[in-house]
């Protein structure tokens, strides 16, 4: 059993800040659970284009609020406590923050490793290592 506890990935390399977000990583491919988990902060007022090309991702939110517009369709969707969206299409999106940083947990399938980069799509690029 591993039991983690955010507070000590803070400072560490699972928590990683990006140009508009912050998110720690619970768990990785290398933890062995077949999925990797994340809370990922999204600062109010963040506009972040997505696509991840390569990995399923469900995201919950648990606090402050924002949307997620489809890019398929247009279709936006608003984003608060309680909300789960999964990107069971590898959608392209955009997440916007709103009033209030929001926070969210988030599940990959497969797993992220640590290593991978947004790539100028908003995407991660599949790294096959451990
Ligand atoms: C909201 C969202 O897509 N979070 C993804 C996790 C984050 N980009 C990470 O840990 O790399």
């Amino acid at each position: 059993m591993k039991v983690v506890r955010l507070q000590d990935l803070i400072g560490t390399s699972r928590d990683v800040h990006g140009p508009n977000w912050v998110s720690r990583r619970l768990l990785l491919k290398k933890d062995g659970m077949g999925f990797s988990f994340h809370e990922t902060i999204i600062p109010a007022g963040a506009i972040l284009p997505m696509w991840y090309k390569h990995h399923l991702e469900a995201v919950y939110c648990v606090g402050g609020d924002g949307s997620i517009e489809d890019l398929a369709t247009g279709e936006v969707h608003a984003i608060e406590d309680g909300t789960l969206y999964a990107l069971d299409q590898h959608d392209r999106h955009i997440l916007r923050g709103g009033k209030e940083d929001m926070r969210l947990v988030c599940a990959f399938n497969p797993p992220v490793t640590g290593e991978e980069v947004h790539d100028r799509d908003g995407a991660y690029a599949l790294v096959d290592a451990d």
